[in-house]
């Protein structure tokens, strides 16, 4: 089972909780409680994990871990056009009411406490 590097943590209050895993369809995520730019947060999965969190289908989706529940997290997604951090085509996204609205270029994906998705600007790495 490959570990997936999942939610790199924006929020400003970081748990002291070093990281928590769940399955899902043959996945495994794991939280990493830093606060980085996407670019910096892809960099960091690749290293010590897999890749950012690839959430393909509602089921990965609804098997986030726990701990992410009061902050925003990065997942790998990304554009243009909509891509996930492997290349990989996207079938599945779960953005919430009114994203992704490309303020000011985003092209970057953050995973809220709801688990729905809003587009934001990849070099931010405080919460949005
Ligand atoms: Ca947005």
């Amino acid at each position: 089972i490959s570990v997936r590097c999942d939610l790199v943590l924006l929020a400003v209050l970081l748990s002291s909780t070093a990281a928590l895993y769940a399955n899902a369809n043959g996945k495994s995520y794991v939280v990493v409680n830093s606060l980085l730019r996407w670019p910096d947060a892809q960099t960091y999965c690749r290293k010590f994990h897999t890749d950012l969190a690839l959430v393909e289908n509602a089921e990965d989706n609804a098997a986030l871990p726990v701990i992410h529940v009061t902050k925003f997290a990065w997942i790998g997604l990304y554009r243009m056009p909509w891509s996930w951090s492997d290349k990989s085509i996207v079938t599945f996204t779960n953005f919430d009411v009114g994203q992704p609205d490309n303020q000011g270029g985003e092209h970057c994906v953050v995973d809220n406490p709801d688990h729905f998705w809003h587009d934001a600007s990849c070099s931010i790495s405080s919460t949005v």
